[in-house]
């Protein structure tokens, strides 16, 4: 049995995985890695959402352009459920710059740009409580057991 809590946290296919058409391929390496998706959906992300989501880059110089991107097209919104999810979930994403990331992870194999770096995946329960709010009512979260689950 893995250790680690069960956790939730929030991936954010950004828009630029959905309009490559990879939203299957980024959210097939999490399920392949036993992550339970709980909540899903395609969705616009207003100003608003993205300022409040982006909030602690709020000043530096790639905020502008990050909002302008996270709202230029629909990002699909997810919940993934595990032990140690958070941190499962960033190892997967890799490292923010994607010349930099390491080869087999989601920004490393895929990513061809650093704001457009494919994913979002929360960096702490904290971070996973507030941006989960931000996209999902409570009655969007499904329980379920998945078969077979290292990570359940
Ligand atoms: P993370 O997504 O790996 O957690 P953060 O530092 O939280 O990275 O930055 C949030 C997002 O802002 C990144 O995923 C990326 O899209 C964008 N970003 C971060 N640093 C830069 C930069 O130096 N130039 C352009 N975009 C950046
Ligand atoms: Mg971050």
């Amino acid at each position: 049995m893995p250790e680690g809590t069960v956790e939730r946290t929030l991936v954010l296919v950004k828009p630029d995985g959905v309009r490559r058409g990879l939203v299957g391929e980024i959210l097939g390496r999490l399920e392949r890695k036993q992550l339970r998706i709980v909540a899903a959906k395609l969705t616009a992300v207003s100003t608003s959402t993205a300022e409040s989501h982006y909030g602690e880059h709020k000043g530096k110089p790639f905020y502008p352009g990050l909002v302008t991107h996270i709202t230029s097209a629909p990002v699909f919104a997810a919940v993934l459920e595990g032990r140690s999810a958070i941190s499962v979930v960033r190892a997967i994403t890799g490292a923010t710059n994607p010349q930099t990331a390491a080869p087999g992870t989601i920004r490393g194999d895929l990513a061809l740009g650093v704001t457009p770096n494919l994913i979002h995946a929360s960096d702490s329960p904290a971070s996973a409580e507030r941006e989960m709010a931000l996209f999902f009512q409570p009655s969007e979260l499904h329980e379920y057991a998945r078969t077979g689950a290292e990570y359940a």
